[in-house]
């Protein structure tokens, strides 16, 4: 328990990828800078998500810092895909050979932030931490997470249950399924990941499912010697390309439109990327308009229900797995999802159909009676996004006005980093920023950051964002996402997951290459729409 406050030049809150790299930039900056975070370790979203299969579905090789020259080219991976505990490791990794932890307090949870401004007009901000710790800060950072805040469904009787009931995103290692009777609820990212592993060491496997998903496969595997030679040879300009792509995946974006294909060439194009495998290729890969062109859209919707009709041998399974909607969500992939439910031992039950009525304390009781009895009940219900966990917190700007006042309307930032009447404290993954590959996102936002504040130190000066250039990037985004069919189907990405949530635009959709050109033109131009203001 701390007594006195603690003075700094900046403090970042959050120990993930975002706060790992701030952490990195405020050292090189020679700022005297601290990392709070309320797990008991580095890893943000890593920490907390070790369920069973947990794995990033971005290739090895882009799902790193881009920085660390040397470390690119010797830290060693062996699969496509990087599963959990080797994320954590990699993350511990880098902490420990830059030095880091020594600037990090974990256990320490922020409870609030307000902006202090003093008679003569300086301002810095006061955190207050459950721990007791006082933070008194010239730069406020927040690296809270996109998808950290879990989303715990309003189901009846959820605290009834007698058998164990668990969220994914806050796993423990002493769940142990072995042999037990397990009932899932989400079949999102998480669900169809966690599904697929634990199918072959559980008595029984029942997905309660609202909505179906489409999902293609991960093509998981290990990465020859070869290949890791001919991706270090080229590492430069594999991530040069990365930051001129779309989605920041390192995977071929396809420039054509699905009309200009005739129907043999689209069933080959949605075939190559379907055994080329991963979720974002999918839907990226073999033509540049599924998430705008409806036909587009319904021609890989009818790919993939295709695709689970010659998987799933029960057509009852088959149809209950089979979307009916757009292809228009966060895309999935797996490692063998749809098979899981060849098993004898996995079904699935269509929540549309039947929704549940109550969980007891034997399992889950269906609309029409039906009794599933359950030793364990996973929530894979996901996460309340973007601002979800900014608004348990309690920021206060200038003119004692609160973030969660700021954003009655929606969740707005300038270029995802800034909010008007809030001087001095930057947001990284926060609202309105790139739909992409995360740590390529985090990086640009990190560095935009790192550049205005040096210009605030070399001026001497506070800074905050305009409320007409954070309103015109609103604009802009609200613009971006008039045409995604993503609008259309209920998901975290528009808000519609949690109760209550309101259809908003979270994110950037102009792609990563975009983001970066605007974000350069920026510190190009002397940071318009950003108000530097005397100290
Ligand atoms: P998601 O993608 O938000 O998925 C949550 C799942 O939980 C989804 O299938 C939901 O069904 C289901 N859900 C949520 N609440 C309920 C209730 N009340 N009843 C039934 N089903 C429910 O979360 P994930 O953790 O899988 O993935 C989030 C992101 O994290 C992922 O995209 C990665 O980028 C990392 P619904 O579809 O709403 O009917």
């Amino acid at each position: 328990m701390a007594t006195d406050p603690i003075e700094l030049d900046a403090l970042v809150v959050g120990a993930g990828f975002s706060g790992i790299y701030a952490t990195y930039c405020f050292d090189r900056l020679g700022l005297d800078g601290r990392c709070i975070d309320i797990a008991g370790g580095v890893g943000g979203t890593w920490y907390w998500n070790r369920y069973p299969g947990a794995m990033s579905d971005t290739h090895s090789q882009f799902y790193r810092f881009s920085w660390d020259k040397e470390d690119l080219q010797i830290y060693p991976w062996t699969h496509h895909y990087l599963y959990q505990p080797e994320i954590l490791q990699y993350l511990n990794h880098i902490v420990d050979k830059h030095g880091l932890r020594g600037y990090m307090q974990f256990n320490t949870e922020m409870e609030s932030a307000g902006w202090e401004e003093k008679p003569d007009g300086t301002g810095r901000w006061r955190v207050k931490c459950k721990t007791g710790d006082v933070f008194f800060v010239r730069y406020l950072v927040t690296a809270l997470g996109l998808l950290s805040r879990p989303n715990y469904p309003d189901i009846p009787g959820l605290k009834t249950f007698a058998g164990e009931i668990v969220h994914t995103a806050q796993w423990t290692d002493d769940i142990h399924l072995e042999g037990k009777r397990v009932g899932i609820i989400g079949n999102g990212s998480t669900g169809v990941q966690v599904m697929t592993a634990i199918a072959p060491i559980v008595s029984s496997l029942t997905s309660f499912q609202r909505h179906p998903q489409y999902s293609v496969p991960s093509k998981q595997g290990p990465v020859s010697t070869s290949e890791r030679a001919e991706i270090n040879a080229q590492y430069e300009k594999l991530w040069e390309d990365v930051r001129s792509s779309l989605t920041g995946f390192g995977i071929q974006e396809s420039p054509r439109r699905y009309a200009d294909a005739s129907p043999e060439e689209r069933q080959k194009a949605f075939q190559r990327v379907w055994d080329q495998g991963n979720g974002f290729n999918f839907m990226f890969g073999a033509f540049c308009d599924l998430t705008v062109d409806e036909a587009a859209n319904l021609g890989a919707c009818e790919f993939i229900r295709t695709k689970i009709d010659e998987t799933v041998k029960d057509p009852r399974k088959a149809d209950i797995l089979k979307p009916k909607d757009l292809y228009a969500r966060r895309p999935l992939c797996d490692a063998g999802y749809y098979e899981i439910f060849n098993r004898d031992n996995v079904d699935v039950v269509d929540l549309q159909a039947t929704p549940i009525s109550s969980v007891t304390a034997q399992g889950i009781e269906l609309s029409d009676g039906t009794v599933h009895e359950l030793d364990v009940l996973i929530l894979a219900t996901g996460f309340d996004a973007v601002e979800g966990n900014y608004l348990r917190l309690s920021i206060t700007g200038r003119n004692d006005k609160t973030l969660a006042q700021h954003w009655e309307q929606g969740p707005t930032a300038y270029g995802a980093i800034a909010c008007s009447g809030f001087p001095n404290l930057f947001l990284i993954g926060g609202p309105q920023g790139p739909f992409s590959n995360l740590p390529v996102a985090i990086e640009l936002e990190v560095e935009l950051i790192m550049a205005i504040i040096e210009e605030a130190e070399a001026r001497s000066k506070d800074v905050e964002a305009e409320e007409a250039a954070e309103g015109a990037w609103g604009q802009r985004c609200e613009e971006l996402a008039k045409a995604s069919l993503f609008r259309k189907t209920p998901s975290w990405v528009f808000g519609v997951n949690v109760e209550g949530g309101v259809q908003r635009t979270k994110f950037f959709f102009g792609g990563v290459k975009e983001y970066r050109l605007w974000r350069d033109e920026l510190i190009g131009n002397g940071f318009e729409g950003l108000g530097f203001i005397d100290r």
